[in-house]
């Protein structure tokens, strides 16, 4: 017997699980179930491993060319399903349309699209240029060249903020670079989490390539388990927890953690397009993003100016159901315990010294909402100011000159992606190149996780390793290196047994090769190869 969510509604604690072994998922803003999965079990795990490396190998058997088609498939399979999933996305999180359709769709088409040039471009082996040993290295008829294997079994759990972009880039370049996928969505949106296996099967690729499963244990179990590569996108406390699993098998990881990223703002910035930078990119997804502007820092001449734009924009969002008004910009957050975490950390910040400017606590309205809020005045020292929050809060702070600009941007142990808005670039790039983060923007923010050739990833307390981009597929890949010798030559100088012209002709190598100029060089090495090419042991 399933009980209305509405009874639970009021004890603010829903059920994601029930007696049928189902994962339900609601909607934040209306509470109604959007749908329910089934519940794995962690013993089901190896067989489920064994599936995929099964279905890897005929994938990996597939023509180069079959593989391209499959992918263009996945590309206009999700064109053509773009309302459906949108709708999916916006009932199961809350955000607006049109974030579903810009951050989550548009995004994972420019990932097919990149993939499927990515794996046309890609060479089936790629020589080793040995640099000043390559004369050598060619004379004695040798040759390195490298062919880059796939892992075998990625497994990918993934965040509920954007429960299609993030699993969905990182499972279409793991399986573009000839691995299989086992995707554990976020328990709080596991409906758009398993929209995804049913794209990959529409598209044509083997059953059992891209497998999605989900329940409260599978997280951890997949993390223990023989998988190849996990790659995990989360916050930075599961994240450790995902590093000590995995590290018992030995498992590498890669770790897409927490933000808390700070947008400069100087005083020659188009300052009207940069408050809407800002607030978008406060505001965006209700300010669940990792990469969203956290800390503003504006330059003090222009401070209080800048500050009236940015409330001014903020005071213009609409705040409610994107499905029933496509005017709103700012949609639920994730459930009613977010709010309540935005309510305590607003609190605290308030407590310790904070002025909260706009927002600062949930509208009257039904559904898991927080008003998009700013504080100001918050002391250096406070607690917001080094610890993540995931909604819709910006903090802001003024500087005196870019150094004290840099410094305040990289007092954070998370280094996820900043900006810097100036019309001067030079001096925009001279500030980005000491500000630590995996990414820093001049003039524009956060989107350049739709730009799949760039690389996403950070560090300190926002992990590390790269996804996207050749720096997220050399992770998905192994690089075998092969070296042949075709045995021209008897014996090497340096083989056994030792001897005092054996040493003789070693210190030749290299004195010919890095010490030697000239005369010296050349007898040096004409010695060593009149030692490669005789025939006599010594
Ligand atoms: O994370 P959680 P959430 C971060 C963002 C924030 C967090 C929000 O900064 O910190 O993600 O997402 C599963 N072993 N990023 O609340 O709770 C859990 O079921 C294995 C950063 O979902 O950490 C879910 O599927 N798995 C990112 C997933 O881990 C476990 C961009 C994440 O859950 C587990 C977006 C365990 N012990 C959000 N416990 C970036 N840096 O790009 C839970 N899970």
């Amino acid at each position: 017997m399933r009980i209305h969510p509405c009874l639970f509604y009021i004890t603010k604690q829903l059920p994601h699980v029930n007696e049928k072994n189902t994962l339900i998922s609601y909607n934040p803003i209306t509470d109604e179930i959007v749908g329910e999965v089934p519940i794995s079990r962690a013993d089901e795990i190896p067989i489920l491993i064994r599936n995929a490396k099964r279905s890897q190998k005929k994938w990996g058997a597939m023509e180069r060319k079959q593989q391209l088609i499959t992918l263009s498939k996945l590309l206009s399979i999700c064109v053509s399903r773009t309302d459906e999933i949108c709708e999916t996305i916006c009932r199961e999180t809350g955000k607006p349309f049109s974030e579903a359709l810009n951050t989550e769709i548009l995004a994972s088409l420019t990932t097919i699209d990149w993939c499927i040039d990515w794996l046309r471009r890609q060479p089936n082996t790629m020589e080793i240029h040995q640099g000043k040993l390559q004369m050598m290295i060619r004379y004695l008829g040798r040759s390195s060249y490298i062919r880059y294997r796939p892992l075998g079994v990625v497994a990918i759990i993934s965040p509920f903020n954007f429960p299609l972009a993030i699993p969905f880039t990182q499972a279409v370049m793991s399986v573009t670079a000839g691995n299989a996928v086992i995707l554990k969505p976020s328990s709080k949106t596991p409906i758009s989490g398993h929209l995804i296996e049913s794209l990959f099967l529409e598209a044509g690729f083997p059953p059992n390539l891209v497998k999605v499963i989900s329940g409260p244990e599978i997280g951890e179990a997949l993390t223990l388990s023989d998988v190849d590569r996990i790659i995990f996108t989360g916050s930075s406390e599961t994240g450790r927890k995902v590093m000590a699993s995995a590290s018992q098998r030995l498992t590498p990881v890669t770790l897409e953690l927490g933000g808390k990223d700070a947008m400069i703002v100087t005083e020659d910035a188009d300052l009207k397009r940069a408050a809407s930078g800002a607030v978008w990119g406060a505001f965006v997804n209700s300010g669940q993003v990792c990469a969203a502007v956290k800390r503003l820092i504006v330059h003090k001449d222009i401070y209080s100016y800048f500050l009236d734009l940015v409330l001014f924009e903020t005071e213009k969002l609409k705040q409610g159901n994107s499905l029933l008004d496509p005017d709103v910009s700012i949609g639920a957050m994730i459930d009613k315990e977010a709010v309540q975490k935005m309510e305590e950390q607003v609190g605290k910040a308030v407590h310790e010294g904070g002025r909260v400017l706009i927002g600062g606590s949930a509208p009257k309205i039904p559904g898991s909402f927080f008003q998009p809020t700013i504080i100001s005045e918050l002391p250096p020292k406070a607690t917001m100011w080094k610890t993540e929050t995931f909604g819709p809060i910006l903090l802001v702070t003024s500087y005196e000159d870019d150094d004290e600009a840099v410094r305040l941007a990289n007092d954070s142990d998370f280094a996820l992606t900043a900006s810097v808005w100036t019309r001067n670039l030079e001096r925009g790039k001279r500030m980005a190149s000491s500000i630590r983060a995996g990414t820093v923007m001049i003039n524009n923010v956060l989107y350049t996780y739709g730009l799949p050739a760039t690389p996403w990833g950070g560090s300190g307390e926002s992990g590390f390793g790269r996804t996207h981009g050749q720096w997220g597929m050399m992770e998905l890949m192994e690089p075998h290196h092969i070296h042949v010798d075709k045995g021209n030559f008897p014996h090497d100088i340096w083989w056994f047994p030792y001897s005092s012209e054996g040493l003789e002709l070693n210190r030749d190598m290299i004195n010919g090769l890095f010490a030697h100029k000239g005369v010296s060089r050349l007898s040096s090495l004409l010695n060593v190869r009149k030692g490669f090419k005789d025939q006599t042991r010594r």
